[in-house]
């Protein structure tokens, strides 16, 4: 039995971890500020849980999360596109300097290995599809800058004081407990919760724009397998995390026509600033350096994903 802390897990990714690993008998400890997270993903687990209210950005609270702890997995971040195009400091402070924290305190506290939610906006627009780890990143949004300094971060720990670190750039994942409510929110999440009550989507852009959207399981899989992955294949790397297949957000609408009953037509606006057109992952590396195979495909996922919400 191993000891984990994760960061953000008050959030839909961290707090599918957490579920994850108390369901294989592994102990649990989690910080969150609730900023983005919410009480109630963790409200049914809070009693087999060891969690503290904390930011990230507190380094004193950090070292007393990371004492005693075996594996980190850092989810904690300001997930958005759009709102880091509005507040570029503020999603610094979260995605960058909180990273470093955690970081500093992961290193004095020896813990064995560092996860990182890493983005996939990293690699920005460039037209080569699929992309794979070894492109040159062209970030686009301050948001995959910071994704992109923190993941540089987490190499440079793994080179300068020999800390395990692993990153996984998450494409567009998607499921239970994601946030529908905000306009920041994840698309599929929005479409889902509008379409399910009536209410009319609204899609940017033409309807073309493509992601490798990826089902939780996936990444909860690709989570505990980078934990466990030999040193020499994993450590101070960079793996996408994706299923492989893209989706455009027109063929997401209509599956999800289908599922939610949802009559209507979809609204189209212009194209947010930021955004990238296409995303498609090479997940060969992963499938390669972790044993890494996605088991959940889209339409499946998304048939979960409706299930729970009608559920709510
Ligand atoms: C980026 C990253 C993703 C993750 C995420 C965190 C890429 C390719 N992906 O997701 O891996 O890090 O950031 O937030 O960079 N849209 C609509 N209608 C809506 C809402 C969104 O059309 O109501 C569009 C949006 O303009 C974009 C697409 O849907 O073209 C996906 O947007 P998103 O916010 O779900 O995720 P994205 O791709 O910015």
């Amino acid at each position: 039995m191993a000891l984990y802390l994760i960061t953000g897990i008050g959030g839909f990714i961290g707090s599918s971890l957490a579920r994850a690993l108390l369901s294989s008998g592994e102990q649990v400890r989690g910080v969150d500020n609730f900023s983005t997270g919410k009480r109630e993903n963790i409200a049914e687990i809070l009693d087999r849980i060891d969690f503290r209210e904390a930011d990230i950005g507190d380094l004193d609270a950090m070292h007393k999360a990371c004492a005693g702890v075996d594996f980190v997995l850092h989810q904690a971040a300001i997930p958005s596109v759009p709102k880091s195009v509005q507040d570029p400091l503020g999603s610094n402070r979260a995605n960058v300097d909180g990273t470093v924290n955690v970081l500093v305190a992961a290193r004095d506290a020896q813990v064995t290995r560092v996860i990182y939610a890493a983005s996939s906006s990293a690699y920005g627009d460039t037209p080569t599809l699929p992309k794979n780890e070894a492109m040159s990143p062209d970030p686009i949004s301050p948001y995959a800058v910071a994704k992109l300094a923190s993941e540089r971060y987490m190499i440079s720990f793994s080179r300068c004081y020999q800390l395990e670190t692993v990153s996984l750039r998450y494409f567009n994942i998607f499921g239970p407990r994601q946030d529908p409510s905000s306009p920041y929110s994840g698309v599929l999440a929005r479409f889902i919760m509008q379409m399910l009550r009536g209410e009319q989507p609204t899609i940017f852009g033409d309807g073309e724009t493509s992601r490798d959207f990826t089902y939780i399981d996936n990444a909860v899989e690709a989570n505990l397998l980078a934990c466990k992955a030999p040193a020499n294949q994993a450590a101070g790397q960079v793996f996408n995390v994706a299923t492989g297949t893209r989706i455009t957000l027109n063929q997401a609408f209509k599956s999800l026509q289908g599922m939610t009953a949802y009559s209507g037509q979809p609204r189209y606006e212009p194209e947010r600033k930021g955004d990238i057109k296409h995303s498609l992952a090479d997940i060969s590396k992963a499938q390669a350096g972790l044993g890494y195979n996605p088991k959940v495909n889209f339409e499946e996922g998304l048939r979960r994903t409706v299930e729970w919400y009608r559920r709510k």
